[in-house]
């Protein structure tokens, strides 16, 4: 059954990418669109922080630890697109790898979304699967990180399994599952996406979950259950509302990352977002972190987002970077959710400087971290929950020191992903 799965993981990875090599951008100009996790999408323009600095494709140098060699079994479960859908993903994708370099965690498999209706009528640019951007990144690491695609249908209800689905749409589950299977030590699963892949392989073996999974992350929800705030207004929640409903009833540890606590109303109000107690979400100018990395993870983010054609992924990585695109690129905002998330997962916390150290060192330093719940669902998605220190198996995540938060989380992106040359 495994090598049956690993054959049609495969087969299903070389359709998308010959998919990929024939999106073709709608747009003609390269304009980079930004979706928002509530589903409104933008152009992201110029930054909005004031002009820009000048940026050249010249690497700046920061010191790296030294890296170790253990880490932490991972399953990473992203709607990431090439072009792009919601351009976060590709900083989260990055950021697992340069986990994973360190030896902080032991990627062993990524999931793909299926590329939904919705993501479409929401992002009409939006490609399918970045293949391409997984084959970039084993590459650069040396790592051979298998992939598969998710279940292309939604649940029917939380308990659903799709036990019935064809083998093309079981192939993330069967690769969840697998991975879960054979490891001998517990393995976590961070979900940025859509929840569907990851509530239906713990319908579909709720004890293989109860055994073998460390804790799943998922990112999705407001922390706000006030519906007059959007309460579970939010992209990944829409993306199957059943299927994140569900993740609230896994047995295994639930660390529950809100995209956003509130949501303001008003068409522009995406741009209105800032930083706030229950919400991950937190914003760069991403030109305060390209100028650092290598020239070709430069052309990994290029390559992403200029929503480049040629299906020559490789020569692309390794070519001279194009300063002006690098610069244009480098003045665009772009709006993040997962990295702390990320960090956390691979045991290390942010300080409200920006310094990375374990949990356990970073005591009140910590800009954000995880407190214990209680919480319920209904049929609009988070009901209610509350803080309880008795519980072992359910928090949420919360920023501590809004005011840091995103400085911090800035600088500790650049470190982390300094280990991807
Ligand atoms: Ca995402």
């Amino acid at each position: 059954m495994g090598s049956r799965a690993a054959v049609i993981c495969i087969g299903i990875l070389v359709c998308v990418c010959v998919a990929m090599w024939l999106v073709t951008d709608p747009k003609g100009g390269g304009e980079i669109l930004s979706l928002t996790t509530c589903g409104a999408y933008a152009a992201v323009g110029e930054s909005q922080e004031g002009e820009a600095a000048n940026v050249v494709p010249a690497r700046k140098t920061i010191k790296k630890e030294s890296s170790a060699t253990a880490g932490i079994p991972l399953i990473h479960c992203a709607d990431i697109f090439h072009p792009p859908a919601d351009p976060d993903d590709f900083w989260d994708l990055a950021t697992v790898y340069a986990l994973m370099k360190q030896g902080k965690v032991d990627l062993r498999g990524i999931v793909f979304d299926y590329c939904q209706p919705m993501v479409i009528e929401t992002c009409p640019d939006a490609g399918d699967s970045a293949v391409g951007a997984v084959a970039q990144l084993n590459y650069l690491t040396g790592a051979a990180v298998p992939a598969a695609m998710g279940s292309s249908r939604r649940l029917e209800s939380t308990s659903d399994s799709q036990s019935d689905a064809p083998l093309r749409d079981r192939a993330g589950v069967n690769l969840i599952l697998k991975i879960l299977r054979e490891s001998s030590e517990p393995v976590a699963i961070s979900v940025v996406g859509s929840s569907i892949d990851v509530a239906l392989a713990a319908n579909t073996a709720p004890d293989l979950f109860r055994e073998k999974c460390r804790a799943v992350y998922l990112l999705a929800g407001t922390g706000t259950t006030d519906p007059e705030k959007r309460a579970n207004f939010c992209y990944n929640v829409r993306l199957d509302s059943t299927a994140f409903r569900s993740c609230f009833s896994l047995p295994c540890p639930l660390y529950w990352i809100p995209t956003f606590e509130t949501v303001p109303s008003g068409p522009d109000w995406y741009f209105h977002v800032e930083v706030q107690r229950y919400g991950c979400f937190w914003r760069f100018a991403q030109q305060d972190v390209l100028p650092f990395l290598s020239p070709p993870m430069q052309n990994y983010f290029i390559y992403a987002f200029t929503h480049e054609k040629s299906p020559n992924w490789l020569r692309f990585l390794q070519g001279e970077v194009d300063g002006d695109q690098l610069e244009k690129i480098g003045r665009q905002t772009r709006y993040m959710w997962s990295t702390a998330a990320l960090l956390h997962l691979a045991g290390m916390a942010v300080c409200d400087d920006g310094e990375l150290t374990p949990h356990r060192e970073a005591g009140q330093r910590a800009v954000c971290g995880f407190e214990p719940i209680a919480v319920r669902t209904n049929d609009s998605g988070v009901a209610h929950w509350q803080i309880d220190e008795s519980s072992e198996d359910r928090f949420i995540f919360e920023v501590k020191n809004v005011d840091r938060y995103q400085s911090a989380m800035t600088k500790a992106l650049q470190a982390t992903l300094l280990y991807l040359e």
